[in-house]
């Protein structure tokens, strides 16, 4: 197996029909995985983002998304976040060990966000500008072309579910499950282990919700679990000889200071934008992912089961190289992005 990854790379010559149309649904919040998947989503040659969904409503994680999403060139993708927003921040009170990155991102980048960091008299950020996630998703499917998009679903469950529930609108005429039929190709979930565990995507948030949209959901569902992401290590690269004013590279410093982190996210993205391509094959097909209310779930063979295809991602190179080729793939895109940096707002 070859070290360097390179497909990528060959792809740039690749048509503009051969992009993925993406909408990517983050818990941009404690973890810095999101921003990982995030990079790669915005900078990736094959990669059409036609929206970004945040599912945890921290007023910091939308100043983050919209101060990211700015710096790589994005300074017109819709952010849309789970509503009514607060001003909660994470605290690793477990180790002890993480730190916080979003208040940070958000603040030091706020040039390139479309967002005011400026508080009200009660010190409330303002962030309406955001979009209801729901109502984002309404609106991006109806506009999309039959079978053509791609939601990439890397944190909870809560605005999926959401969609799911959602009725006809100022947008549709279509109800949530009828919107999906017609315009997801595939929905790609970080979240669970296979063939069957615990994982935090599921339980972490509201297990009910999860167990919603992955035991309802109708068409062709691809999971990437706690196994795959979990013994792939990336960030370092970035970390060590990323451009010094990269948001990326700074969140993951803020972070991890300095340790390469597990890479559950950016894994995820890149199948939803590259398929299988050199990383990935398929397993478990033909059978079906069970989520619990407890948020456990379990790969099961149920031939009564008619929904469209479930599988589950195996990675194809060793951890390491995997690990190797992300870095590569972060290290280029915050690289181009200096070059392509003219998109400061403020
Ligand atoms: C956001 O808040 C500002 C200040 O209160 C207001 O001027 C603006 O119209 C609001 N925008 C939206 C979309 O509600
Ligand atoms: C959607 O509806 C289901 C019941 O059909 C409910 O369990 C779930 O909580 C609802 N989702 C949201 C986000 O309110
Ligand atoms: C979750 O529920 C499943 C099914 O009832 C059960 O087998 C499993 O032990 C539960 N897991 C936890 C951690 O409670
Ligand atoms: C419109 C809608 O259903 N949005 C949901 C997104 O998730 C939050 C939970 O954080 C729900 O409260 C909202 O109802």
């Amino acid at each position: 197996m070859r070290t360097t990854y390179v497909s990528g790379l060959l792809a740039l010559g690749a048509s503009v029909a051969a992009r993925s149309n993406i909408i990517l649904e983050t818990d941009l919040f404690s973890d810095v995985d999101d921003v990982g998947a995030l990079l790669l989503a915005t900078t990736l040659k094959q990669s059409n983002l036609l929206a970004v969904n945040i599912n945890v409503p921290s007023s910091y994680s939308a100043l983050a998304g919209s101060a990211l999403l700015g710096y790589y060139g994005h300074p017109d993708t819709p952010l849309g976040i789970a509503q009514p927003i607060d001003d909660r921040t994470f605290f690793d009170g477990w180790a002890f060990k993480l730190g916080e990155y979003t208040s940070k991102v958000g603040y030091h980048f706020r040039e390139y966000s479309s967002l005011a960091w400026d508080a009200d008299d009660k010190g409330k950020l303002s962030v309406n500008e955001t979009w209801d996630a729901v109502k984002l998703y309404r609106k991006v499917l109806s506009e999309a072309e039959d079978d053509s998009i791609t939601i990439c679903s890397i944190g909870f469950f809560n605005n999926l579910s959401g969609l799911l529930n959602s009725t006809a609108d100022e947008f549709s005429s279509l109800s949530g499950p009828q919107l999906i039929a017609a315009k997801v190709k595939e929905l790609v979930i970080m979240g669970g282990e296979y063939p069957a565990g615990r994982e935090y995507n599921f339980f972490g948030d509201n297990p009910l919700y999860t167990a919603h949209v992955v035991n309802n959901w109708q068409g062709k569902m691809t999971f990437s679990g706690a196994e795959l992401g979990g013994n792939v290590f990336s960030g370092a690269g970035l970390m060590k000889d990323g451009p010094d004013a990269d948001p990326a590279k700074k969140g993951y410093l803020w972070y991890t200071y300095g340790e390469a982190r597990e890479s559950w996210d950016p894994l995820t993205l890149v199948y939803a934008v590259l398929g299988l391509d050199d990383w990935f094959e398929y397993a478990g097909q033909g059978g079906r992912n069970h989520v619990f209310p407890n948020g456990s779930n379990e790969w099961v063979w149920d031939e009564q089961d008619t929904r469209g295809e479930q599988r589950w991602l195996k990675l194809k190179p060793s951890y390491e190289t995997a690990g190797m080729w992300l870095d590569e793939l972060y290290l280029k895109g915050a690289r181009e992005a200096v070059r392509g940096c003219k998109h400061k707002r403020h």
